[in-house]
């Protein structure tokens, strides 16, 4: 992946876990040594592939409300907005415009699964941001998918510290494995987050808000982690 073009974004992102590890052994929380982080080889952030209480799986389980909205490359829009200088509503072609970024990446879903090595192709988080430029405000990110909850109506939305979403590794994917990517994993387009909790990537994605203030979203408001860290056991609001 290429370097990002914006340099003060990439000043202001932070080592948010490298922070986080830091914090919770400063209070003891963690040991020093010996931090059962999880299992295999590093990944390209120096964490075991695997993460602490995952298990990789071959095949990729689809995960969802009991909606899967079918939303064709026409109708298709993305709203970016709130705490930025230029909101924006990108189409299918405008999107297409932008830089495309091919990764490889994994996906740790909370309920224990860990898809490992995905080929993406799609456009970085970091770019729409560069895009809209984020106010010195923005801290977070709320992001809303085009499906929502049966019973309750409530779309489905994942808020993430702007940090986290400004990882290089953060897409919008629209490809997977050299296929479009289907309409069950959140086709035309999703975001995936590989350091984060699978959840924090919006399937079927119609908005991003950046927000000073965090907002939690729908599996947040119901008991799971605001910052999502695979490698901290972090799946769960304390
Ligand atoms: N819009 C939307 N995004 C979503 C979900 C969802 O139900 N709706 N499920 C989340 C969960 S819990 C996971 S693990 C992944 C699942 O993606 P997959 O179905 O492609 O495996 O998407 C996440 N993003
Ligand atoms: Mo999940």
């Amino acid at each position: 992946m290429g370097e990002p073009k914006d340099r003060s974004l990439v000043e202001r992102r932070l080592s948010y876990l490298a922070r986080r590890v830091a914090e919770l052994r400063e209070s003891g929380e963690l040991p020093t040594v010996d931090v059962p982080l999880g299992s295999g080889p590093a990944n390209r952030h120096g964490m075991p592939q695997v993460p602490v209480g995952q298990h990789e799986v071959k095949n990729w389980p689809v995960l969802d409300l009991g909606h899967q909205p079918l939303v064709g490359t026409k109708e298709w829009r993305l709203e970016i907005t709130g705490e930025v200088e230029q909101p924006v509503t990108l189409d299918w072609e405008a999107f297409l415009a932008l830089p495309q970024t091919d990764d490889e990446s994994d996906f740790h879903c909370v309920t224990s699964w860990s898809r490992l090595d995905n080929r993406w192709r799609g456009v970085q988080f970091r770019e729409l941001a560069t895009l809209v430029t984020p106010t010195e405000n923005a801290r977070f990110v709320l992001c809303t998918g085009y499906d929502s909850d049966p019973g309750s109506g409530e779309s489905y939305t994942t808020n993430l510290p702007l940090d986290r979403a400004l990882d290089p590794d953060v897409l919008l994917v629209h490809t997977w494995d050299g296929r479009p990517l289907a309409r069950e994993h959140g086709g035309p387009v999703r975001m995936i987050t590989p350091r984060l909790y699978a959840w924090k990537g919006t399937k079927w994605i119609k908005r991003i808000e950046f927000r000073a203030v965090d907002r939690s979203g729908f599996w947040e408001r119901r008991g799971y982690s605001d910052s999502a860290e695979p490698w901290l056991d972090d799946r769960y609001r304390l």
